[in-house]
């Protein structure tokens, strides 16, 4: 069994429907339990500003894929939701990242775990600390550290 920790990111066709059943979906994967969702949150896009702005949330699992069968299914959910990959940080109906699986470091063409933007990204941290105050994130260190230290301007939860 491993905990991963997922970040959710729509800011396109119903970006709150979008994240919602996202978020349902992540509970069915097989051989994967849901533990906890954070709140959602609205936030400014980092990146290009000529697009809407996104709502994130971060979902922790536990799982006993691998991290490569668990992209796998993340990617599926993705295609579901009519992802296209167009534009690099442009508009997405729905983003899933592995942001944390358990505490392993993964360097690979598909993977890059911990999420290499993790600690420029409020939109990430924010919620990741709202659900796991204690999470250590390998190599960068105490996720409340890294809240205190990124621009939190932009980003609000949502009731
Ligand atoms: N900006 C915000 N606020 N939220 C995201 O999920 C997000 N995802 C991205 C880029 C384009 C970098 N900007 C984002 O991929």
């Amino acid at each position: 069994m491993t905990i991963a920790f997922i970040g959710l990111g729509s800011n396109m066709n119903s970006p709150r429907q979008q994240i919602t059943t996202a978020i349902q979906s992540l509970g069915e994967i097989q051989s994967t339990q849901m533990i906890s969702a954070s709140s959602l949150y609205e936030s400014k896009p980092v990146g290009p500003q000529d697009q809407g702005d996104y709502i994130n949330a971060v979902v922790k699992l536990e799982t006993d894929l691998v991290a490569i069968a668990l992209l796998d299914s993340l990617q599926a959910i993705e295609n579901d939701h009519g992802r296209e990959r167009k534009q690099h940080w442009g508009p997405r109906t729905l983003d899933l990242d592995i942001l944390l699986f358990g505490d392993q470091v993964i360097h690979n063409d598909r993977l890059t775990i911990p999420h290499a933007e993790i600690c420029n990204r409020p939109f990430v941290l924010v919620p990741l600390a709202e659900i796991n105050p204690d999470c250590v994130i390998p190599e960068k260190g105490l996720v409340t550290d890294l809240v205190s230290k990124v621009d939190q301007a932009g980003l609000t939860v949502m009731s």
